[in-house]
């Protein structure tokens, strides 16, 4: 039988009970995924092996067996539920990827309190918003980015306290704690909250192109679906030793970076460092990693530095490599086969779809610049974007639409009831994005459907950047969009109308860059400001970002008739 024919096989037989057969759960019982990703590994003879290899910018390694995650997680726990950490309270973790935020992680979901991770790069504001939204209770962090959190605190009724993992002697602030989680004396035995597949687990917040970003709610049963796809997709063996490089303050870094391959029991090594192509190079030699995750833009990155600097390095323990995030050009498929010996598989999933859903699996042909295929299980499809109905002939281009069922789908937007329900039509699941079917049943990406930016695989919300502008007294009117850039894909760029009195200037321009920085992550910075003297608006007076941005990538503007009627 060829590989597709095995796969499409596959695909016809695949029920879910297959993940919860494999993970020995039986109906009925607890399901809590602190409990699977570090206890049941160790009951299941693998306590000694290694679940996590850490290094820093300095090139220190510490190394953590399943074992000691399991004393660990159970030790945070502990001194979480001492601070009144309550079953489905919200605690934020807010850390660079230091072995703390990992075993916060999954200490938070061993509570059955849910685990809501933030990017540690992001500002005072980016914060204040979503732990607002969240109305989290405790904050898990570290000293320098605490200060951010004691900035804003006030503003946040519903936070108790901050945890300060690295407190050292410093004089700590009301309603800050610190715990130093390796000189704390070890908890052996925790019971895991007796969480049941439905309660919730892990808060995302995700970027959307109007309002402030939501948070996706996911629940335990996840970790069928992040255990099954990361042992298929990203094809995890015993014996592998397994990178992502994702940061958890993006699902990726939770789904990919914590819950799936711990659940299989998989050795990860995580990088707490910046990026450059030696080190990531020296990092994979160093740690003879197998199986690689990443991102298209770090791999534009790395064939902009050429085919001289992997040949510097012994990179033959690698056999198998992955990508998401956004759009896998073919010519990074090709560069990869090439220099690394490897294609890159691309994966094609969401935060609310909380797993993989669309993919160039192993076994399954790869066609260059394709998705792939479904995941077993996952029904999908592309949808006219008029009537919402399936197209019945390959190529056409509309919106992915998926049906729901699958274990880690998102269960709500944290109380966004109504833009919930906005998202399903016809029983399918739209995901916003634009993309055709080949007659081989091959997804072909197009475009994202609504004006959300997709900057190096982070989105980011127009709404935020144009907030921020807004607030400086200058500015009258803001739209942000993506402007094209090589390494990046799109990076944001301002168009902004001045309050009557101001006059454009590049003193001007600076003094707003500079009062965007103190506002937003860096991910969020335009890299561009341009002067109008008005924004294109639609008849009700809403800005058309669509026009700037066809303007912007030469493109056609289209029929701004109907963009009126928006
Ligand atoms: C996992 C993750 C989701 C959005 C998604 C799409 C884009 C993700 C992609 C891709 C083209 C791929 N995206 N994977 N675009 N090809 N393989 O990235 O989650 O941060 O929620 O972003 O990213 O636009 O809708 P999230």
């Amino acid at each position: 039988m060829t590989n597709i024919a095995r796969f499409e096989e596959e695909l016809k037989h695949f029920d879910w009970s297959i993940a919860r057969h494999e993970l020995g759960y039986k109906e009925g019982q607890p399901l809590n995924i602190g409990w699977y990703c570090t206890d049941r590994i160790c009951q299941t003879g693998r306590a000694k092996k290694l679940a996590m290899i850490w290094e820093n910018h300095a090139g220190e390694v510490r190394r953590f067996t399943f074992d000691d995650m399991r004393v660990l997680t159970n030790t945070f726990a502990a001194h979480l539920r001492g601070l009144g950490v309550q079953p489905g309270d919200r605690v934020c973790v807010f850390m660079d990827r230091v072995p703390e935020l990992y075993i916060g992680f999954l200490a938070v979901l061993k509570l059955g309190a849910i685990v809501q991770p933030l990017f540690s790069a992001f500002g005072d504001e980016s914060l204040l918003t979503r732990l607002e939204s969240s109305g989290a209770k405790v904050v898990l962090t570290q000293h320098k980015h605490g200060l951010k959190v004691r900035k804003i605190r006030d503003q946040l009724p519903a936070l108790e306290t901050s945890v300060i993992i690295d407190a050292g002697d410093r004089k700590l602030a009301d309603g800050e704690v610190g715990f130093d989680l390796d000189n704390a004396p070890k908890v052996n035995d925790f019971e895991s909250y007796p969480t049941t597949p439905e309660t919730p687990s892990v808060l995302h917040y995700t970027s959307g192109t109007t309002g402030q970003p939501k948070g996706a709610l996911h629940v335990h049963n996840s970790v069928f679906s992040q255990y099954l796809t990361a042992s298929w997709v990203l094809d995890l063996q015993e014996s592998d030793v397994y990178w992502c490089t994702a940061d958890p303050g993006w699902v990726t870094g939770t789904s990919y970076g914590i819950i799936g391959p711990w659940a299989n029991g998989t050795t990860q090594a995580i990088l707490d460092a910046g990026f450059s192509a030696d080190r990531w190079y020296g990092f994979i030699a160093k740690h003879k990693i197998t199986v690689w995750y990443s991102a298209p833009t770090a791999i534009r990155l790395l064939m902009k530095e050429g085919e001289e600097a992997p040949k510097r390095h012994e990179l033959s323990s690698l056999r198998h490599l992955a990508s998401v995030g956004e759009p896998l050009n073919a010519e990074a498929v090709i560069w990869s086969q090439k220099v690394l010996g490897l294609p890159f598989h691309d994966t094609f999933w969401q935060t609310e779809t909380g797993s993989i859903v669309i993919t160039n699996m192993p076994g399954l042909p790869i066609k260059p610049g394709s998705m792939g295929k479904p995941f077993p299980g996952i029904v999908a499809t592309v949808v006219d974007p008029k009537t919402f109905e399936p197209f019945d002939h390959p190529g056409a281009v509309g919106l992915i639409a998926l049906r729901p069922g699958w274990p880690s789908m998102f269960r709500q937007y944290w109380n966004k009831p109504e833009i919930y329900a906005s998202k399903f039509v016809n029983g399918w699941y739209l995901s916003g994005d634009r993309a055709s079917i080949d007659a081989d049943g091959y997804y072909w990406f197009v475009g994202r459907d609504d004006d959300v930016i997709n900057t190096g695989g982070h989105l980011v919300g127009p709404f935020e950047i144009e907030s921020a502008l807004l607030e400086h007294p200058a500015v009258a009117e803001s739209a942000a969009i993506g402007m094209p850039d090589p390494v990046n894909m799109e990076v944001p760029k301002a168009f902004i109308a001045l309050k009557q009195g101001y006059e454009p200037n590049d003193d001007l321009e600076l003094e707003i860059m500079n009062f965007c920085r103190k506002h937003l992550s860096p991910l969020a910075m335009p890299q561009a400001i341009e002067f109008v003297t008005s924004l294109p608006k639609n008849r009700s007076g809403k800005i058309m970002r669509r026009v700037l941005h066809a303007k912007e990538w030469g493109e056609e503007v289209g029929d701004i008739s109907t963009l009126e009627d928006e």
